[in-house]
């Protein structure tokens, strides 16, 4: 065993960077590679590698420490032989660990002991901006290793006046995050990119016009750069961003970003400024988690340094909405809508990357924000449809009989301006059905089962804006007309966007009703942390043998998605038929 100090390898231009998360603490095992700590400048955040695997002895640095190339990052209890011959990965993460084959000898000799000399890390000095009239192009910069890096956020829009080394967008891989600026001032004309895009370097960014190159000194190196040398593409690169800064860029390219090379770290006196408006405060890999999940990080309250967002924050978010949490729905309600798979990696399921279709090339198209509602409902249904092993039963329930008991209720009604559907009787049948079965008036909760002894049953309603599910409470204790009355209610409140927190909280059971609109059988998603929903389409009369002959009947087409973790086949058959029985002579329910 031997102890080796792990220290903070070459990051660049970086001069002072702020530890904003330690990853590791003592007695913890880790692999080479594996990330020790995040620090962030105001512009990038990136994490700091392990050179070695070990077992970590002590801890060198604590949160809000200013650290730099060379840094004693922590000690390292090593293996003899990895003592002297270390993972060659020690880069910083914008030399993605991944990319570790392509960072080159000096990035990984730094994070031992000896940091790289700042001649031979940094970049060349570029000349003095060149001016330019015409549309410009600004291009991805030299980003040393990072391929296919996520714009996670657009700083910009076409008409504003953008300056030189203006942030214009943040990309993201699954180790750093980093701004990237405009290579000249100009007025944007034209946008390249949008959220989701994976970009390389090269990549054409925007347009401006009447611009003017930005002056680009050796302090606006990229933090890869000089950690990895500009891959062959950065000639490319610089080449394509020539128009900005041409002859000047073009034959430095070969060892020093471009002009546009991401911002680099803000001076020391200010190292944990708050992260760019709009983008929420995370190291990347707890972004790249929350994506996984689908987690909105804007709603999160960091618990963290300075209100950092940490692991744990999004994992408590996830358990809260798992538990039906009221408070963190409703935080839910004000976020965007998770990118789909945007970032291409898959992880977690391990899925392709989300299909990148230029629509536009087959066709006119245009593009519609997503409703507030439909980016809530989908975060959610996304995560059901995912976290919860579906299956679905379908019957069919012959309701002739109760279909000619609610037309006479509605004559007789008429006048209570009250209607009643047959949801109001498929409400209170699922209460007969869920006090028969308990399982299925359950929630999962780690290994234990809730059982819960009330019965409030929700809705799925359909609005303009999407779809929405109030909740019926105490449903066992109201008779049809009252649940006619508060659906009605809140069916509309739901249509006029005016439903509150609590009303669409507490459900024990789903029920969606395509009753109205059509519509054979369907396969409902179950509402976590609910176990079953109950999907109903367009009942219609249909030859039924009743052992003798075809008698005309009003059949209602049911579909039971449960979740096979609480339910088994057999108990959904016989819920669905029990359900079928009360439906067919509701005198049952009294029983
Ligand atoms: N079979 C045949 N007809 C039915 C029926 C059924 N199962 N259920 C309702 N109907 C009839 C009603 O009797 C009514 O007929 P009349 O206009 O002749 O009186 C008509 O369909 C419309 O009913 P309704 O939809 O207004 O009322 P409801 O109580 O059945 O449903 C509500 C209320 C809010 C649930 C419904 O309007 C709605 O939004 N449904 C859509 C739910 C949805 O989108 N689910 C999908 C979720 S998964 O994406």
């Amino acid at each position: 065993m031997a102890l080796v100090d792990i220290q903070v390898p070459d990051i660049g231009d970086f001069d002072e960077v702020t530890v904003i998360e330690l990853l590791v603490k003592p007695g913890d095992t880790v692999t080479a590679e594996q990330s020790l700590i995040t620090v962030e400048s105001d512009k990038a955040s990136m994490e700091i590698p392990s050179s070695h695997a070990g077992v970590v002895k002590e801890l060198r640095v604590k949160l809000d420490d200013k650290v730099k190339q060379g840094s004693v990052v922590l000690t390292l209890e090593v293996a003899g032989a990895q003592a002297a011959a270390p993972a060659a990965a020690a880069a910083p993460a914008p030399a993605s660990a991944s990319d570790a084959s392509t960072v080159p000898a000096a990035a990984s000799a730094s994070a031992q002991t000896a940091p790289v000399s700042a001649a031979a890390a940094s970049p060349a000095p570029v000349a003095a901006p060149a001016a330019a009239s015409g549309p410009v192009e600004v291009r991805v910069p030299d980003i040393g290793d990072f391929k296919d890096v996520v714009v996670i956020e657009v700083m910009v829009k076409p008409g504003d006046a953008i300056k030189a080394e203006q942030s214009l967008i943040t990309v993201e891989s699954d180790k750093a995050s980093m701004e990237i600026p405009s290579s000249a001032a100009g007025v944007l004309k034209e946008l390249k990119v949008k959220l989701g895009d994976t970009v390389n370097i090269g990549d054409l960014l925007a347009i401006l016009e009447g611009s003017t190159a930005a002056a680009v000194s050796s302090s606006a190196a990229t933090p890869a750069a000089s950690a990895a040398p500009a891959p062959s593409a950065s000639s490319a690169s610089a080449g394509s961003v020539a128009s900005a800064a041409p002859a000047s860029v073009t034959a430095s390219a070969a060892s020093a970003p471009a002009a546009a090379a991401p911002a680099p770290a803000q001076p020391a006196h200010q190292p944990t400024a708050t992260p760019p408006v709009g983008l929420p405060h995370a190291s990347p890999s707890v972004r790249k988690f929350a994506r996984e999940l689908g987690v909105p990080l804007v709603e999160l309250k960091g618990t963290g340094l300075k209100g950092r967002i940490t692991l744990d924050d999004v994992q408590g978010f996830t358990k809260a909405v798992m538990a039906g949490d009221t408070r963190t729905q409703a935080q839910v309600a004000k976020t965007p809508a998770p990118a789909p798979a945007a970032s291409g990696t898959g992880v977690g399921l391990d899925l392709l990357p989300w299909p990148k279709v230029d629509f536009a090339k087959f066709g006119p198209v245009e593009r519609q924000p997503l409703a507030r509602i439909k980016k809530i409902s989908g975060a959610n249904l996304h995560r059901n449809w995912v976290m919860i092993p579906h299956v679905c039963n379908h019957d069919d329930a012959d309701i002739t009989d109760l279909e000619a008991f609610r037309v006479q209720m509605n004559k007789e009604n008429e006048k209570s301006g009250v209607k009643i559907t047959m949801l109001a009787f498929l409400i209170k049948a699922s209460v007969a059905a869920l006090k028969k079965f308990p399982n299925f008036n359950a929630s999962l909760d780690g290994d234990q089962l809730v059982l819960k002894q009330y019965f409030n049953i929700a809705f799925a309603a359909d609005t303009p804006n999407g779809l929405v599910v109030p909740v019926i409470k105490d449903a066992d204790k109201k008779g049809i007309v009252q649940i006619s009355q508060e659906m009605g209610e809140l069916a509309k409140k739901a249509r006029d966007g005016k439903l509150s927190p609590a009303e669409m909280s507490g459900a024990c059971f789903t029920i969606s009703s395509l009753g109205g609109i059509g519509g054979r059988y369907f396969t409902p998603i179950i509402n976590a942390p609910e176990v079953a929903i109950l999907g109903v389409c367009k009942s219609r009369v249909e030859p039924v043998w009743d052992g003798k002959a075809f008698q005309p009947r009003l059949m209602q087409p049911m579909s039971l998605s449960w979740d096979h973790r609480v339910i088994d086949g057999a108990a959904a058959a016989r819920f669905n038929a029990y359900l079928g029985q009360i439906l067919a002579d509701f005198r049952r329910i009294m029983l």
